[in-house]
């Protein structure tokens, strides 16, 4: 059997977890993210056992069979780099749609992150909309979270801040951002709030918390963050100052007809 510290999918998710932290997206056991793994791409690294059954307090069947490398509850996305196999989890969803079954990792008894619900449910979501998105991300990136203390948490209004300060928002997430009010974190609550939102949004901001954000590809969910966020720097440090300069509607409708983006906005949000 090959290492599985080898295995592109699992060096991609740990290269992305040590760049969340280094950018200060994961403080502490901030953050979590999930990762749908293929049986090809995971099969010549575990054996065919179970090593033990995790439950779960939601309804998964969508999912069974799908197999998901996640990170672990109270791990630190600090340590990951240095320790996979105890901060990681190879989780299947087992035939019954309420059992995680660990095939690898999470060698110290750990669970998945206690974000599983949104993470799961955003993953049912998301395949029904696009069947090749496979990373689900959380994080708690400053600025934007500091944005939700100071703005309506209305999802036209909150994206056209983002949109009209920098021009490549647009392009990036034309279908704007998903925004909730605060929820308790770590409920199955919060994850089928967050999932209704996937339906429409690639990024749902989780107001005086973080963000969750889906994609294709690591590289493509952490990108979205990094947008996000660097835009939300931009705004919440000019906004003091007072903003005298944003791009306006008929310039936005220029960039979305030029990058061929238009049919992804929203009724009603271009005047
Ligand atoms: O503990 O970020 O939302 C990880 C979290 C919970
Ligand atoms: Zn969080």
């Amino acid at each position: 059997m090959k290492n599985i510290l080898s295995a592109p999918f699992l060096k991609e998710f740990v290269r992305t977890a040590s760049n969340m932290y280094r950018l200060g997206y994961d403080e502490r056991n901030g953050g979590n993210i999930s990762l749908l793994v293929d049986y090809d791409e995971y099969k010549d690294f575990v054996t065919e056992g179970v090593i033990r059954e995790i439950p779960l307090n939601f309804d998964a069947s969508e999912l069974i069979g799908k197999a998901f490398l996640v990170t672990g509850t109270g791990k630190y996305f600090k340590n990951i780099e240095y320790d996979p196999e105890v901060n990681l989890g190879l989780i299947r969803i087992g035939k019954d749609g309420k059992t995680a079954e660990l095939l690898w990792g999470f060698v110290d008894g750990s669970r998945p992150t206690s974000e599983l619900p949104s993470h799961l449910m955003s993953h049912i979501a998301r395949l029904k909309v696009n069947p090749n998105n496979k990373v689900v991300m959380h994080c708690h990136p400053g600025n934007l979270i500091a944005m939700t203390l100071v703005e309506k948490l209305d999802e036209k209004s909150f994206t056209k801040l983002i949109w009209k300060s920098n021009t490549e928002c647009i392009v990036v997430f034309p279908e704007g951002i998903g925004v909730l009010p605060w929820v308790l974190c770590g409920t199955n609550l919060i994850g089928e709030l967050t999932a209704a939102k996937m339906k429409d949004y690639r990024a749902v901001v989780w107001a005086n918390h973080g963000i969750f954000v889906v994609g294709d590809t690591l590289d493509e969910a952490f990108g979205i963050v990094e947008t996000i966020e660097k835009t939300a720097q931009i705004y919440m440090t000019a906004k003091p100052f007072g903003i005298i300069n944003t791009i306006t509607d008929a310039q936005l409708l220029e960039l979305v007809k030029f990058f061929k983006v238009e049919k992804f906005v929203k009724d009603g949000w271009l005047e």
